[in-house]
């Protein structure tokens, strides 16, 4: 099973669905034989991460040390998935700056705010609003829309499977499958 190790670099909103869909195309990674591992807030921040919180100059750690990860995993051949907010433009600039041309696909999980705090999972947006929670993006701290993604994913429209085949297909234009 030939491909081109890469990052597939999620970003969207809390609730956007970005977790759920990385590990939705991992799924289907894995099934053609590929190697392949999300990263995600999970293993991340409440790992490695753990000392960091969601101020400015905290998520732009938090998404430099993602960045350096991604970097090993791409290294040892794999493509890996990160599932992270990533709400500054300047940040995810950054991370991109990291890999060579073509390696790094920024995937814009394009959701609306209203529908994401709908959905409201873990019933942080509620708690946001109520101000108990501080710098929640969308709320009280900006989430800056990509300006030129690689794949824009609309999940309020598309359902997960929809979605994460649009992304394989992509994959496979651009040969990286
Ligand atoms: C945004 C927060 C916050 C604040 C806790 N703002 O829906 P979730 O719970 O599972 O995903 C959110 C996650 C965001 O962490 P990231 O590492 O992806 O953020 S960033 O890339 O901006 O560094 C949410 C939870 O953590 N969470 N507090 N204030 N999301």
């Amino acid at each position: 099973n030939q491909h081109k190790s890469c990052v597939l670099w999620f970003t969207g909103l809390s609730g956007s669905g970005k977790s759920t869909l990385a590990n939705a195309v991992n799924l289907n990674l894995h099934q053609l034989g590929i190697r392949s591992y999300v990263l995600d807030g999970d293993n991340i921040r409440h790992g490695l991460n753990s000392d960091l919180s969601f101020g400015k100059e905290d998520r732009k750690e938090n998404i430099r040390r993602i960045g350096e990860v991604a970097k090993l995993f791409v290294d040892s051949g794999q493509i890996v998935l990160s599932a992270f907010i990533s709400p500054y433009r300047e940040d995810r600039e950054l991370v991109r700056s990291m890999f060579e041309p073509g390696e790094f696909m920024e995937i814009f999980v394009n959701c609306p705010l209203d529908v994401c705090e709908d959905r409201d999972p873990k019933g942080l947006y509620e708690k946001a609003r109520k101000g108990q929670i501080p710098d929640f993006t969308g709320i009280s701290s900006p989430y800056e829309t990509p300006d030129r993604p690689e794949i824009i994913i609309q999940t309020n429209t598309m359902t997960i499977d929809e979605s994460a085949h649009k992304i394989l297909s992509i994959l496979k234009e651009q040969k990286i499958l």
